[in-house]
């Protein structure tokens, strides 16, 4: 068995047991029957859910109880599912396909799918606040202040603002890096330091797992550039050749497909050595670095 098929069965039985979280904190049924609709469309379409896997590996190494990191984790694949509905709106990607189907606002409606965005952004927030995910409450704020500032205009979504404003100007490596670090690396860097949160570890292993995260945003990024320009539309079940299409550089374009193919590689050895402080503590998440690189979707 290949290390991403490995990676991939994993993913798999990992991910019922998030969904089954998901499901408790999104009931079906209700009040505004149709958002929550449309919000269990953008969380429950055959994603990977690797951020909240990451958040589990990362709160195994401080022996966290399960339901602090698969609420937490749940919290962050809606923050991710959020962002993906909202990415795909006619005002930005203006993407029909996502994961194989239909995009959240072509399933529903675009004011459907703004909506569904929102409400998956502040339920993310709610989930972290309550006392079911820590009994701890300066260890709740914590989550909910780091979250934030990844997530926000001081991480991806700021990160996403720039990357709108590169298109179709001349923009160098560092510029690239430093967007990958934020539109994509922000939401994995709090994925990979949450674990150390919940387990109120020490200032060095929050840092550790912090520049884990980092590098392995920018591994993740550059992975996913090259599936654009090598990847076909059916297993990745999203458009391929977006980039190009945008007139947007990226570091394959800038470097060439085995230039950026070695960047990734070395990217992702600069995340493994991050974890070194961890030992064997540290192996689920050293496995999901090489899975991010062998992946094919
Ligand atoms: C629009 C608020 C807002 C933010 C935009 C995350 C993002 C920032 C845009 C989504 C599009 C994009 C290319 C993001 C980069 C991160 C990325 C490659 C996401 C896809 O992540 P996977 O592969 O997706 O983990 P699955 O489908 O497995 O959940």
């Amino acid at each position: 068995m290949t290390p991403a098929t490995q990676m991939g069965s994993v993913l798999t039985a990992f991910g019922d047991r998030i969904e089954t979280v998901l499901d408790s904190l999104l009931p079906a049924s209700g009040s505004a029957e149709r958002l929550y609709q449309a919000m269990r469309y953008a969380l429950f379409g055959g994603g990977k859910y690797l951020r909240p896997y990451i958040v589990d590996a990362s709160a195994d190494i401080f022996e966290v109880p399960q339901v602090a990191s698969l609420r937490t984790g749940a919290a962050v694949e809606m923050i991710h599912a959020y962002s993906l509905v909202h990415d795909d709106l006619p005002a930005m990607d203006d993407d029909d396909l996502r994961r194989g189907r239909a995009t959240c606002h072509r399933a529903f409606d675009e004011a459907t799918a703004i909506l569904a965005g929102d409400a998956l952004l502040t339920l993310a927030f709610q989930t972290l606040a309550a006392p079911e995910t820590h009994s701890d409450a300066s260890v709740r704020a914590d989550l909910v202040a780091s979250l934030a500032d990844s997530a926000g205009g001081r991480g991806m979504v700021g990160g996403q603002m720039i990357d709108l404003e590169s298109e179709h100007v001349q923009v160098g490596a560092a510029a690239i890096r430093d967007i990958m670090r934020l539109k994509t690396g922000a939401l994995l860097t709090f994925s990979a330091m949450a674990g150390a949160i919940l387990g109120q570890a020490d200032a060095r292993a929050r840092e550790s797992l912090r520049n884990f995260g980092s590098d392995l945003g920018l591994a993740f990024q550059m992975k996913d550039d090259l599936l654009d320009v090598e990847g076909d539309e059916e297993s990745l079940g999203k458009r391929v050749a977006k980039d190009a299409e945008a007139g947007k550089a990226t570091l394959v374009s800038l470097l060439g497909v085995e230039g950026a193919r070695r960047e990734a590689r070395r990217m992702s050895d600069a995340a493994l050595a991050h974890l070194d402080c961890f030992g064997t503590r540290a192996d689920r998440l050293r496995a999901v670095a090489d899975f991010v690189l062998a992946r094919d979707h």
